[in-house]
């Protein structure tokens, strides 16, 4: 394939030498790297918010390009690059708020999601109005979304699993609550009967394609693997909510699920993007190994068989190689999201090889937009465009409680 042909650039970073040291003490990235990553932070999140002020779509609420992405950031830089700074926190909650209520009539009823959809918005608005002291007003969001939960579990043959549009979308936002307000915040019960019927989709397509995996999902006809539409991202949610009597008494489909995808992946280290693709050609958070790192990672921590981790060190492999995408530096299918993949393995296996290559990530991602990479639709947004790489950058000061958003609690 010729270098115009490929979908990245050539890594010239040096590898991890061996011997640098990264981290303080405290956990947090070294000088002069700490203050270097913060001020590019600063410097990209002035022109993301002037862009996105600019561009606003009110029609847009979702997290994955509108309003609602842009207050997720919001939350997110109120706990880490303004941590500290008790008014700029309060100011960036306001901020999010504020966003969000505007947006709220952009409310379409139709998607079931945190990340494309409704849930996305209402999970936020409880969340921002409880540490608001605005308790009222979070409850009522809070019952909103649950009522959503009669959709979900009803057994709507035409909605998906997936977490950009399905069931294990609606479960992640159950989770951010309980995430940032206590687990106790919502029932286990409901959280049970979403997984179950996540469960129960799986089960019937596996019968009825008379499947060799007990599990079984598809995304408009097809058996995707990825994260973002694929049974990647559906087991990895179900395995983040272990709590669940349903998730527990499937651990054993669910480990075969696993097991299978496992053995689809490609010598380079990457996965195919559906069964019905064969070809090794996406690294991408939303299709491949940057996405699938992840569920191997949490595999290794629920079931501890090392084939996992493997499978995880291969995948950070090729993303190491192949992962500076010619599609530019978001999140979902961008240099920022792959480089999550080094961040989850560091985390795993506290191996500063990793932490090395999230920072050569974050050093490309400085000279955002010069290296001729294509320009997003949402420039600014969350998962297409730039407000993602801020949020990765924030994330890097503080490896270890680094979390690819809307997909990692
Ligand atoms: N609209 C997106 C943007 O402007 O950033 C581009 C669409 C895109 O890249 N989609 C991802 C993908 O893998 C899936 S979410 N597309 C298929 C491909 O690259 O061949």
């Amino acid at each position: 394939m010729s270098s115009s042909e490929r979908r990245y650039f050539e890594n010239r970073f040096e590898d991890y030498d061996g011997r640098t040291s990264l981290q303080s003490p405290d956990g947090k990235i070294v000088e002069p790297y700490y203050s270097r990553i913060r001020a590019e932070t600063h410097k990209l999140l002035k022109q993301c918010e002037e862009g996105f002020e600019h561009s606003r779509d009110d029609h847009d609420c979702s997290v994955y390009t509108g309003a609602g992405g842009m207050a997720l950031l919001y939350m997110h830089l109120s706990e880490t690059l303004f941590k500290d700074d008790e008014t700029q926190k309060q100011q960036y909650l306001k901020n999010a708020l504020k966003i969000l209520e505007h947006s709220q009539h952009g409310l379409k009823g139709k998607r079931m999601t945190f990340i494309c959809g409704d849930p996305g918005v209402l999970s936020m608005l409880v969340v921002l109005y409880s540490k608001l002291g605005q308790d009222a007003k979070s409850e009522t969001c809070l019952s909103k979304l649950l009522s959503l939960s009669d959709h979900v579990c009803g057994g709507d043959p035409s909605l998906p699993d997936e977490v950009l549009y399905g069931r294990a979308g609606y479960l992640f936002s159950l989770l951010f609550v309980q995430q940032h307000l206590g687990a106790e915040k919502i029932n286990l019960g409901i959280i049970n009967q979403v997984c179950q019927a996540i469960l129960d989709s799986g089960e019937r397509l596996s019968k009825h394609e008379r499947n060799r995996m007990p599990l079984m999902y598809t995304w408009h006809d097809k058996h995707y693997v990825g994260a973002a539409h694929g049974i990647v991202g559906i087991i990895y949610m179900l395995l983040q909510t272990l709590p669940a009597q349903s998730v527990q008494s499937n651990l054993r489909s669910i480990e075969e699920c696993v097991e299978f995808l496992v053995s689809e992946q490609f010598p380079s280290g990457n996965f195919p993007s559906s069964l019905e693709n064969g070809t090794d050609k996406l690294i991408h958070w939303c299709h491949g190994a940057p996405g699938a790192v992840h569920l191997m990672v949490k595999a290794y921590q629920v079931f501890g068989k090392d084939k996992y981790l493997s499978t995880a060190l291969k995948c950070g492999e090729v993303v190491w190689s192949h992962g500076l995408l010619k599609k530019g530096y978001g999140i979902c299918h961008g240099v920022a999201g792959n480089a999550y993949a080094f961040l989850c393995l560091f985390k795993q296996t506290g191996d500063p090889k990793y932490l090395h290559r999230a920072m050569k990530f974050a050093e490309w991602c400085f000279d955002y937009g010069k290296h001729g990479c294509r320009t997003p639709d949402r420039p600014y947004s969350l998962f297409e465009g730039m407000a993602g790489t801020v949020y990765f950058l924030t994330d890097i000061l503080d490896p270890k409680s680094s979390k690819f958003p809307a997909f990692e609690i």
